[in-house]
C-alpha cells in the first residue's frame, strides 16, 4: 500500500461527535509513551501529523487521521500511565473503552508493545478486552531499533506467549529506521474493500 495522502481529521474529548465517515477504522492503542503517536507519523511519512513527546501522557483526546482517504487511524491515550489523576485516568479509559464498545467500523487494532519489554498486565487486559469485542489485534512491537536481531528473536516469543498471540500477528517495528513499515501497510490493505467490479452484460 503506498500512502499518498494523510490527513488529521480532528480531535475528540468526547465520543458523542464522531465523524466515522463510514470507513474502515483501525484503532492505535498501547500503553502512554510506546510510540503510538510516532507510529502514525512514520506510516504517514510525515514527521509532523501527529505529536510526539518523550513525556508519557501526550495523547489525551482521541486524534483521527485519514490515509488515503481510505482509512482512519484512530489514535487513543495511552493507559498505564501513573502521572496522571486518578479521574484523568477515568476519564481516558472511558473514551477508549466507549470507542472500543461503541464504533461499527473497527477493523482492526494495533496494539504497541515496547520490544525491549516483557508486557504488562495493562497490556494482558487490554488484548482481552479486544478479543471481548471480538476486534482482531496486531501485535506492533516498537523501538526495534534499539534491540539487535538477536534481542529481536529473544523478544519475540516472550511476547507472544504473554499476550497469547500467533507469531504471524506480531511485527517488529522502528518509527526510526523504518523497520516493519511496508510489512504493516500491506496488512492494512487487506482492509480496504477492493473496488466493485463492474458488472458484466448478458
Ligand atoms: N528509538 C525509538 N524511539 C521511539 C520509537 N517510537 C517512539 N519513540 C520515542 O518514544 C517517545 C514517545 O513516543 P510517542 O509517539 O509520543 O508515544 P505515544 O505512545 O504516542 O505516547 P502518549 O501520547 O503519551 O500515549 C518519543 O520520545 C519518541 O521519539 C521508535 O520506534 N524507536
Ligand atoms: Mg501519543
Amino acid at each position: 500500500m503506498v500512502i499518498r495522502s494523510a490527513k488529521f481529521i480532528t480531535s475528540l474529548a468526547e465520543l458523542k461527535d464522531f465523524p466515522g465517515r463510514g470507513m474502515p477504522e483501525i484503532a492505535i492503542v498501547g500503553k502512554s509513551n510506546v510510540g503510538k503517536s510516532s507510529l502514525i507519523n512514520k506510516l504517514a511519512n510525515n514527521g509532523k501529523l501527529a505529536r510526539t513527546s518523550s513525556e508519557p501522557g501526550k495523547t489525551r483526546l482521541i486524534n483521527l487521521y485519514e490515509l488515503n482517504h481510505q482509512l482512519m487511524l484512530v489514535d487513543l491515550p495511552g493507559y498505564g500511565f501513573a502521572k496522571v489523576s486518578h479521574d484523568e485516568k477515568k476519564r481516558w479509559a472511558g473514551m477508549i473503552e466507549g470507542y472500543l464498545s461503541r464504533s461499527e467500523n473497527i477493523k482492526l487494532a494495533l496494539q504497541l508493545v515496547d520490544m525491549r519489554h516483557k508486557p504488562s498486565d495493562d497490556d494482558v487486559d487490554m488484548i482481552n478486552y479486544l478479543r471481548h469485542f471480538g476486534i482482531p489485534v496486531l501485535t506492533v512491537c516498537t523501538k526495534a531499533d534499539k534491540l539487535s536481531r538477536a534481542e529481536q528473536g529473544r523478544a519475540k516469543p516472550i511476547i507472544c506467549r504473554t499476550l497469547a498471540v500467533q507469531p504471524w500477528d506480531l511485527i517488529p517495528f522502528s518509527s526510526v529506521d523504518g523497520t516493519g513499515r511496508d510489512q504493516l501497510l500491506g496488512r492494512l490493505e487487506a482492509l480496504i474493500a477492493p473496488p466493485e467490479e463492474a458488472e458484466s452484460e448478458g
